[in-house]
């Protein structure tokens, strides 16, 4: 089973480069082929609307070269420039020649199975040609699984547009992604300051962390192979059957905890630690299902205590009651997403703290809206009005899904 990367724009191409780092060590992925080709190719397409970042990040890296696609000009933080393109320049080839690079890609798959995408909410090419691709992406393979990995920006000191920017997104990848796993740049942050107890922390810091969480998900378990002990590469694809199977509610959050001293049990407890358990109105928030996936259990200790791990887990998470059965436990022997000898915790979790994130960008953008502010920026490359109503009302909608969802 092959799943094909799509890393897009600054932050996509930032992130995945760390990604692909951890990912083409594994053993099991290198056996396997679910993220390399035959030719031992990574199975990812990187664009971006320049071409700085993408020289950077595929030095050292097998891509194709034909899976490198740059533009002539950034998109300058405008969701509008980014979805409809820099017509003028000769820029609008770029959605072609990404599609047909994927379309390659997958023709090199044996069994297909899905594509990922990684790119910020806020970026103009992150987040609008991100949309557009994601928009064209379900059109021509609308059987396939399509998961968005998208970065949150920091929630000050960064584009005015980024409310705009990640409605426009957020409404669009509802509509056209199966699965929408979103990381906040500042939760990320936070945490690496406080274990690190340090206040300046790079991006490439915080790409190591969140290429963590993601190889920690996706690569290869001991608990999904085949009775032949293959490695069927079908994690990416569990996950989102497990974690998001209602399309009114399929945003997931990653949380990790990574330590080799500890117990498996000191670690549920750890990680449960670092979750946020209340919205600012003290309410609780809750999950409706998770994956928790344990690396470095060389003696298969942590499925053994399964039935005193998965209640605390439980309770960590606050399950809602109407799931019998809300979390899978899956392990594998070796840490693949850390040092050697070590082991981490990962949980993969469709919570209710999403809302808190949802109202913010809503109740931003809606003011600025109302005041008319910035939005000629849109209105000059190509969005209409029906981009925000739409993107207000099924923003709103999930909001409400949610409430309606752990109720
Ligand atoms: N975690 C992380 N976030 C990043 C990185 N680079 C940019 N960002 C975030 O991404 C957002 C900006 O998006 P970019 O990816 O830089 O923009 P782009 O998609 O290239 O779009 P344009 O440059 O506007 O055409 C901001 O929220 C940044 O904080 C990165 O390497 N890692
Ligand atoms: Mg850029």
């Amino acid at each position: 089973m092959s799943t094909v990367f799509l890393q897009i724009g600054q932050c996509g191409n930032q992130v995945g480069h760390s990604f692909w780092k951890k990912v083409i060590k594994d053993e099991d992925v290198k056996k396997s082929k679910c993220f390399l080709d035959n030719e031992g190719h990574l199975r990812s397409v990187a664009v971006d609307s320049e071409s700085k970042v993408l020289k950077k990040i595929t030095r050292g890296l097998p891509y194709r070269d034909d899976c490198v696609i740059s533009g002539k000009r950034g998109r300058g933080t405008n969701w509008a420039l980014g979805y409809h393109g820099v017509r003028k320049s000769g820029d609008d080839h770029l959605l072609d020649d990404t599609l047909n690079a994927i379309r390659k890609q997958v023709e090199k798959c044996d069994c297909f199975t899905g594509i990922i995408t990684l790119h910020s909410l806020t970026g103009g090419t992150g987040s609008g040609f991100g949309s557009r691709l994601t928009e064209s992406l379900r059109e021509e393979y609308p059987l396939s699984h399509l998961m968005s990995c998208v970065i949150a920006p920091h929630a000050s000191g960064e584009s005015p547009l980024q409310h705009y920017n990640a409605l426009l997104t957020l409404s669009t990848l509802q509509r056209n992604s199966d699965c929408v796993v979103l990381t906040h740049n500042d939760d990320v942050l936070y945490r690496i300051q406080k274990r690190t107890k340090t206040e300046a922390v790079s991006f490439a810091h915080i790409n190591d962390a969140i290429a963590s969480h993601l190889s920690g998900l996706f690569l290869p378990t001991d608990s999904l192979r085949s009775k032949s002990q293959w490695c069927l590469g079908m994690e990416p694809w569990e996950m989102l059957r497990s974690v998001s199977p209602d399309p009114r509610c399929k945003f997931v959050q990653i949380a990790q905890y990574m330590n080799s001293k500890l117990s498996w049990s000191e670690l549920v407890h750890k990680l449960s630690s670092t979750l946020k358990k209340y919205d600012s109105h003290g309410k609780s928030y809750s999950s409706t299902g998770a994956v928790c996936v344990a690396r470095g259990d060389s003696t298969g200790g942590f499925l053994l205590h399964a039935s005193n791990l998965e209640p605390k887990l439980r309770q960590g998470l606050n399950c809602v009651d109407w799931n019998p059965f809300p979390i899978d436990l899956w392990n594998a022997r070796t840490n693949g997403c850390g040092p050697k000898g070590s082991a981490s915790l990962t949980v993969a979790m469709n919570s209710s703290s999403i809302v808190e994130y949802l109202e913010r960008v809503m109740d931003r953008s809606r003011v600025m809206y109302d005041a008319g502010a910035y939005l000629h920026w849109y209105w000059r490359h190509g969005s209409e009005q029906e981009d925000f109503t739409s993107g207000f009302d099924t923003v709103q909608t999930v909001i409400d899904n949610y409430k309606d969802a752990v109720k």
